[in-house]
């Protein structure tokens, strides 16, 4: 029987934990954890230090460039590495962190099967062989017995790397594509990029302006944001920027870390800032200080939309003959209306008239900005004010500030995305930037001050030639539903095995319940990690996954530098652990697809390098090695812009502010309501705009990234633990009055669907009737319960998404 610590962290298991490292042997002495001090003999020489090159690649966005110092063969420290262009060097806690992560009692260490029920945290120790055997053994007839999407394979956000991580192009996609099973879609941070993408096409991972370039704004709507904490590696800049005079308004419901370095703050009530987008568009335009030739050139505002079926107008319909399919997709195929009365190509005609409605040849039309127009008149300021709590007189300020002193941007994260409407207030956002032609420039930007997000992997792992691809995809808040009624969006639905690499599902999905009752429903369950988490404890065979230093990868993803980086294997992988690449290869060979899988780390390395993508960046694979490190994109000094002169990645490369054919995320389609879908749209949250379910869920619980903790990443590195002790409920002194709760009191927080016990804060940047929790907290570390239990898994009937935000419970002092 392996022991495996488990992280409600008594003494009792910690003797037990460091009981089973003295019996490997394997670490001894070395780690910072098991460092026996007095008994060390006195090194006579010291070893020689190597440094390797390293990347911390969880999703904190940051993809830090690191140094790994490596004696006899084990970590012993990590540092900051310097980047090519020295304004990218940056390391925080975490990245200090890494020897307490690589040598935690927490870690896997070798292949396990569930001893006891699923939960109980009781295993046996077995072999690779037994374990992959059993896989492939039940996977292998499931697949014959009930076809390909009879298995599921569960990935989330764990690594970045392109090998070894879930990134697309990542190991995790290309088995998917190669196994032909289905894939179990997280549908986390789905709303923000599905809104912006739509107008701006920058694809679901967005690329934004390089951060450097946020240098170049002279304002800076941070909304929805809180750079401070959950974007550190850019806070820089934006102090940098404030200090060169660039104006930072914070819009937040709370007075962020972010929001008190800001030079305004804006406390929006949260979920409306759709209508607070409206608010100052219609003052914009009243104003006159939106962008016309930027509209009119750069995008689809003069295009035709028909009154009868909310197309663009195209040549094909005056023919009475029907456009093409790729026509049909193609908003640089409409038509516009010239100022003589004669309808032209959009771009072929000078200066077109960018309002009103008109009939060309019986048909009736308007343009697509004036139908914006109809919808932005919905919203006067003095609505727009009701809606937000904020005054019309900030509303109008903050509106000439971004319109008038340019090139402005909007700095967003997904503070708004995590709301049921997030994917409705995201598009306002971006509709603003379009008006007032903040995008495409220098300095200018809607969205995610981070670069290059899908990466180059893209093009290389993710579909080898002839794999089959995933079966089907299944968005994990509709599985619960799937099981009770047999079929998923209209299919036939008959999920029995699940496997989990690269998440923590059972932690960070909202509903926790509901993601446990879906978990147990089938049944066999497969779990990947480096650390025994709460999903892995419910899995029935847990494989040990090496940890970052411990295998090679390219980084060149999600992250807030332009750089792609080298990790270095630095060590050999900790007790039985592997990399994720060999364990998905042993796995493809024994459920029959290893011919279309199997590929080394050389071979992806080499082939990443072929691309064209590649080549444009001017480096290849030699030179990635020698240097560690190659800009992607921009310069130095030269920040790279997206979208640059006004063209975008949309079909047309028009700024699509009018959405001609939206397609929801959602796959139940009969909820669809394409009149929400084309322009620009807002109506209220769920629960936190519902005052009716404000009577007896009157707090709104919000989730705090955490300084500490990348989502549950590092709960395992006790250094950290020792600053960032519990996880505290934060209160606004307001609320704490009410309720008669004081600072360390014990508070109990619940709604229908669970609750959770822990430890109060008062804070008083919190406005009444809004409390906080730092999320990423195990089920183990809270006093009792979880504070995921309390999120509702509901989403948008046309964006599917996990609304975490949009949560409201009671509270009470125990
Ligand atoms: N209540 C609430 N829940 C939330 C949120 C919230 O605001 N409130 N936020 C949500 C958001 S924004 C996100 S993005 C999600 C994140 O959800 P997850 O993606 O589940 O986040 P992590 O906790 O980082 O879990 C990643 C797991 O991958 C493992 N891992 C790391 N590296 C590797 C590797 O190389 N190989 C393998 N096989 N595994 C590895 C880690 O040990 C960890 O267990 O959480 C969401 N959950
Ligand atoms: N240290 C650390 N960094 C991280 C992570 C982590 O776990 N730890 N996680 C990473 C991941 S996956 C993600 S998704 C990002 C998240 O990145 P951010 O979105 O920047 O993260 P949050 O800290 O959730 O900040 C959201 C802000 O939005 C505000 N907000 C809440 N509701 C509303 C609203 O209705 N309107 C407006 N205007 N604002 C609102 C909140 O008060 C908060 O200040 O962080 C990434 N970075
Ligand atoms: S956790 Fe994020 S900010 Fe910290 S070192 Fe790692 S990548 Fe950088
Ligand atoms: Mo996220």
């Amino acid at each position: 029987m392996a022991e495996q610590a488990t992280h409600g962290f008594t003494r009792r298991s910690f003797i037990k934990g460091a009981a089973v490292l003295t019996a490997t042997g394997a670490l001894v002495g070395c780690s910072p954890q098991t460092q026996n001090l007095e008994k060390a003999e006195p090194q006579k020489e010291a070893p020689e230090t190597q440094i390797f090159s390293g990347v911390c690649r969880g999703n904190c966005a940051g993809g830090c460039f690191l140094n790994v110092h490596v004696r006899d063969g084990q970590v012993v420290r990590t540092s900051m590495r310097e980047m090519p262009d020295p304004q990218y060097n940056r390391i925080c806690m975490k990245g200090l962190s890494h020897p307490y992560r690589i040598y935690s009692d927490e870690r896997l260490k070798y292949p396990l099967r569930r001893a006891g029920e699923r939960g109980s945290d009781e295993w046996e120790r077995i072999s690779w062989d037994e374990a992959l055997d059993e896989i492939a053994e039940k996977w292998n007839g499931y697949v014959k017995e009930f076809g390909p999407t009879s298995v599921g394979l569960f990935t989330g956000s764990g690594n970045y790397g392109l090998v070894n991580g879930m990134s697309v192009g990542g190991v995790t996609s290309r088995f998917l594509a190669a196994s032909g099973i289905a894939y179990l879609n997280q549908t986390v941070d789905a709303a923000a990029n599905f809104a912006t993408s739509r107008l701006l096409g920058m694809g679901y991972y967005s690329t934004g302006n390089e951060p450097a370039d946020m240098m170049n704004a002279k304002t800076i709507l941070i909304w929805g944001a809180n750079p401070a904490i959950s974007q550190i590696q850019n806070m820089h800049f934006l102090m940098e920027a404030r200090d060169n005079g660039t104006k930072l308004i914070a819009i937040d419901p709370m007075f962020s870390q972010t929001a008190a370095r800001s030079d305004e703050w804006v406390p929006v009530k949260p979920g409306t800032d759709g209508a607070l987008a409206f608010g100052m568009m219609n003052y914009i335009v009243e104003q006159g200080w939106h962008d016309l030739d930027f509209l009119r050139e750069h995008s689809v505002a003069a295009c035709l939309v028909k009154e009868a079926d909310g197309k663009f107008l195209r040549q094909a319909d005056l023919d009475g003959s029907q456009p093409s399919a790729d026509d049909a997709k193609n908003a640089a195929t409409s038509l516009v209306m010239g100022k003589d009365g004669t309808p032209g190509i959009v771009g072929e005609v000078a200066d077109p008239e960018l309002e009103g409605s008109y009939e060309v040849e019986g048909i009736k039309v308007s343009t697509a900005y004036q139908l914006l127009l109809d919808r932005i008149a919905e919203y006067p300021v003095s609505k727009a004010a009701e809606i937000t709590g904020v005054s019309e007189d900030l509303i109008k300020d903050v509106a000439e500030q971004y319109a008038r002193n340019t090139p402005s941007s909007i700095y967003t994260f997904f503070g708004i995305d995590h709301y049921w409407n997030g994917h409705w207030s995201q598009g306002c956002l971006a509709t603003l930037a379009v008006i007032t032609g903040n995008v495409g420039k220098a300095g200018a930007f809607c969205g995610f001050q981070e670069c290059l997000g899908s990466g180059l992997g893209n093009a290389v792992l993710a579909s080898p030639e002839g794999a089959p691809g995933q079966a089907a995809k299944y968005n994990a808040p509709f599985l619960t539903k799937a099981f009770d009624e047999g079929e998923y969006a209209g299919q036939p639905f008959n999920l029995k095995m699940a496997m989990f690499s690269h998440t923590n599902a059972v932690t960070n999905m909202a509903d926790r319940n509901d993601t446990l009752s879906w978990m147990n429903r089938c049944e066999f369950l497969v779990g990947a990690d480096m650390l025994m988490t709460d999903t892995m404890r419910y899995c029935d065979i847990v494989l040990p996954v090496a940890h970052w230093f411990e295998k090679e990868d390219v980084f060149m993803s999600y992250a807030t530098h332009p750089f792609a980086l080298l990790q270095e294997k630095a060590i050999e992988p900790a007790f039985e652990s592997r990399a994720d690449i060999d364990i998905f290869n042993d796995l493809a060979d024994r459920i029959g697809c290893g011919d279309l899988f199997k590929i080394t780390t050389e071979e992806y390395l080499e082939q990443v390098f072929q691309t064209k993508q590649a080549q444009a960046m001017g480096a290849d694979l030699a030179t990635l090695r020698e240097k560690k490190a190659v800009r992607q994109a921009g310069k130095e000094g030269e920040a790279y812009v997206y979208g640059e002169g006004g063209v975008f990645a949309t079909t047309s490369k028009l700024a699509e502010l009018y959405v001609e054919n939206p397609v929801g995320s959602n796959p139940y389609t009969e909820g669809w309501d394409l009149a929400k879908e084309h322009l620009a749209y807002w109506e209220p949250a769920l629960q936190v705009g519902d005052e009716s379910r404000r009577e007896k869920y009157p707090i709104q619980l919000l989730s705090e990234h955490s300084r500490f903790r990348t989502h549950t990443q590092w709960f395992e590195a006790d250094m950290l633990k020792e600053i960032d002790t519990e996880p505290f409920i934060k209160l606004s002194p307001a609320d704490a009055a009410a309720y008669g709760i004081a600072e360390g009191d014990r508070v109990k927080a619940y709604n229908e669907l669970g609750s959770v016990v822990l430890t109060a804060q008062i804070n008083s940047g919190l406005p009444e009737g809004m409390a906080t929790c730092p999320k990423g907290w195990e089920a183990g570390e809270f006093i009792e319960g979880s504070f995921t239990e309390l999120f509702t898994k509901e989403g948008n009937p046309f964006c599917s998404n996990q609304a975490y935000f949009d949560c409201t419970v009671a509270i009470e002092k125990l």
